[in-house]
């Protein structure tokens, strides 16, 4: 009997047999040092927003966890990446939900329609503040469909809300799909890597950019790890 398990083993096997040899990088991002402490965020213009925060929501520019880990921290691979002329066909989701921005950092291949979903009873105006892509700015009021939109070319994005001066958040827009955005706890991981040489690029939008190269060999997993020096007050 095939199970359905089975078939999808046998339709990997059959369509993508590099995978089967694929290998791994994961690692943590850390800071050393005093971070700047992030602000208070007062949403009473905006009370709608401000009524869906039990306690109040504070800047987001260094999201950091337990033991010196860094969150929202973009890693990619920025050479060597093995499906940089492939655009997902899946889109991928921005949401304005109590005045934020989640997620806070959103990284996306080049090409890939991005959807822009207001959640909120107000209406906001997302401004991506583009330089190599082309910058827009658009308006949407509570209660209507989403934004569809995309970026051709490689760019980090500072976005911001025309409306609501504190809202702030990033696109990462790439090349590739093998992109990872740091969790709670600093932890990355890179599945899917074909054997070969590759550059892994970690971004932080206050402490800038690292890069570390990384040989995959077949079925393997390399840890790569990441500190960050902490900008001081
Ligand atoms: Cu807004």
């Amino acid at each position: 009997m095939f199970t359905k398990q089975w078939f999808s083993t046998l339709l990997l096997m059959v369509v993508s047999p590099a995978l089967l040899f694929a290998g791994t990088v994961s690692g943590k991002v850390t800071y050393t040092g005093t971070p700047a402490k992030m602000k208070p965020i007062d949403m009473s213009k905006e009370p709608s927003c401000a009524k869906q925060h039990a306690t109040p929501v504070t800047t987001e520019a260094v999201v950091t966890g337990p033991n010196n880990t860094l969150a929202n921290v973009v890693v990619y691979v920025s050479a060597g990446a093995p499906d940089e002329s492939t655009t997902p066909a899946q889109a991928v989701t921005f949401t304005q939900k109590g005045c934020q921005y989640l997620p806070h950092v959103l990284a996306m291949h080049t090409g890939q329609e991005l959807k822009v979903v207001n959640d909120d009873q107000t209406s906001h105006n997302i401004h991506p503040l583009a330089k190599v892509n082309r910058e827009w700015n658009k308006s949407q009021p509570p209660g209507t469909p989403p934004l569809s939109e995309k970026f051709d070319k490689e760019e980090f994005i500072p976005v911001k809300c025309n409306v609501h001066p504190w809202m702030h958040g990033y696109f990462a827009v790439l090349k590739t799909s093998h992109y990872a955005i740091s969790g709670d706890n600093g932890s990355f991981t890179l599945p899917d890597l074909p054997p070969g040489k590759y550059t892994i690029t970690a971004w932080q939008e206050d402490y800038g950019t690292q890069t570390q190269d990384v040989t995959i060999g077949g079925n393997e997993t390399k840890t790569v790890d990441f500190t960050f020096k902490a900008k001081p007050y």
